[in-house]
């Protein structure tokens, strides 16, 4: 699929070097080291509603990333998906009379066209559930002929044959101690597992799984659902969990660098995702795992599902600098649960008003110590608030000696920074 179109990076003077980022698996801060390749995953939207803030607030987090890594000279290889085809798209289509892939194309487009205005650097590959469904059917078969999924018979009115993916028997085969196991990337007890498993995706309750928490492979195909022609599976459309597990792994290297999304992601999308990969090979999925903090509005996790949602779509719309809402997202550590407001919004456009003022007095010999101030915070688990503290203050500094006039030098050097590694362009 195609994905959207990136603005340039300014080159900049001098390197990052590595990163400490905090692991999710390791619950611990770990040291990536600069390399001359990195790689990511992030997981992508499910096209059925606009892209609000707190999908913003992800994919602006990892943006940077890439630019931190980019930045050390590293190659970066990013993939995202989209999940074009899944239980939520199919119900909003259905209830609104739009065609599901009319209602994803719409989206997708939309979802891109914001991720252009917010100066999101475009993955390399953006890759939709459908059109890896031949990719994903033999890795199901191989599973099953592992012993570590199975096929369920149907209940009344359902169709034979939907393939689950038996947990306790792929935890039961860890033998080493870089196997995944359940719990492996989100620490969960199985009672908190089975508690949330439900809420995002799953289906714990139905009849003759193995495990309440064993997550579907592979659906087949009811009345009036799309499907395509599984092969031995039969007739069908593939899980979700899956899908990435699929996805990343034809585009990246095994393992990749970092696995990002959301914290509401860690479990299960992550966790199964993990056993998936480790399951196929015993190659693990990724080298670390990272999750956002979940955007609110009016005290609820911002969600199509809730439909408290902040839509960056409508505030571009009503004239708003993508620039500032860009950097609302940053006035927040990617890991914190942040609440969408306002006034942070008016607040944005003030501090970026003031930073373009200053590029224009900008003191002499101000910038390479701004700079190497905010490659520091970034380097720091992507401490965006720190690094936007210190422009502030060199703002601040600057306008307080000098009268303004033409862009000098320093003030080109901190507009490349501020938009090389924080994506805002001044
Ligand atoms: N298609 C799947 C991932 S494969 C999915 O979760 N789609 S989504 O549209 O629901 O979410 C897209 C991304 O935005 C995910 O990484 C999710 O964790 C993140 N996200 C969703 N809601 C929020 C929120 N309120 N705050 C921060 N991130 C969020
Ligand atoms: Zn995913």
């Amino acid at each position: 699929m195609k994905t959207w179109r990136q603005t340039p990076v300014p080159q900049l003077p001098g390197t990052s070097g590595s990163i400490r980022l905090f692991d999710s698996r390791l619950r611990d801060t770990v040291e990536i080291p600069a390399a001359p390749e990195q790689s990511f995953y992030v997981c992508g939207i499910t096209p059925y509603d606009a892209t609000h803030l707190g999908h913003a607030s992800t994919y602006v987090a990892f943006d940077l990333l890439n630019r931190v890594w980019r930045d050390a000279g590293s190659t970066v290889k990013y993939v995202q998906n989209t999940t074009d085809v899944d239980d939520p798209l199919l119900e909003r289509a259905d209830a609104t009379g739009v065609d599901w892939r009319t209602l994803a194309r719409q989206q997708i487009a939309l979802f891109q066209s914001d991720m252009e205005a917010l100066h999101v650097l475009a993955p390399d590959h953006y890759v939709g559930a459908v059109e890896s469904i031949p990719w994903i059917i033999p890795e199901v078969e191989k599973l099953l002929d592992a012993g570590l999924a199975y096929q369920l018979a149907g209940a009344e009115g359902e169709p034979d044959g939907d393939v689950y993916y038996d947990v306790t028997e792929a935890t039961r085969r860890a033998d080493s101690p870089d196997a995944w196991r359940l719990g492996h990337v989100s620490h969960l007890t199985v009672a908190e597992m089975i508690e949330v498993f439900g809420d995002r995706g799953g289906d714990p309750e139905r009849p003759g799984k193995h495990s309440p928490l064993d997550p579907i492979l592979w659906r087949e195909a009811r009345l009036g659902e799309p499907h395509w022609d599984g092969g031995t599976l039969g007739p069908g459309r593939p899980g979700w969990h899956i899908e990435c597990t699929v996805i990343a792994r034809r585009f990246l290297p095994a393992p990749f660098t970092v696995q990002g999304g959301g914290s509401d992601l860690a479990f299960p999308h992550h966790e199964m995702g993990a056993g998936h990969a480790w399951s196929m090979d015993h190659v693990p999925l990724a080298q670390h795992f990272a999750h956002t903090g979940m955007v609110g509005y009016e005290g609820e996790k911002m969600s199509k599902s809730r439909g408290n949602l902040v839509l960056v779509s409508k505030l571009r719309a009503a004239g708003v600098d993508p620039a500032a809402i860009r950097l609302a997202i940053l006035a927040h550590h990617y890991r914190s649960d942040w609440e969408w407001t306002d006034e942070l919004l008016d607040a944005s456009v003030r501090r970026l008003e003031n930073w373009r003022g200053a590029v224009v007095r900008a003191l002499p010999g101000s910038a390479e110590p701004l700079l190497a101030e905010i490659r520091g915070a970034l380097a720091d688990d992507l401490d965006a608030p720190r690094a936007l503290a210190a422009v502030d203050k060199w703002a601040d500094d600057c306008a307080a000696s000098t009268p303004g006039g033409a862009e000098t030098d320093d003030g080109a050097l901190v507009s490349a920074a501020v938009d090389a590694l924080l994506g805002v362009a001044l």
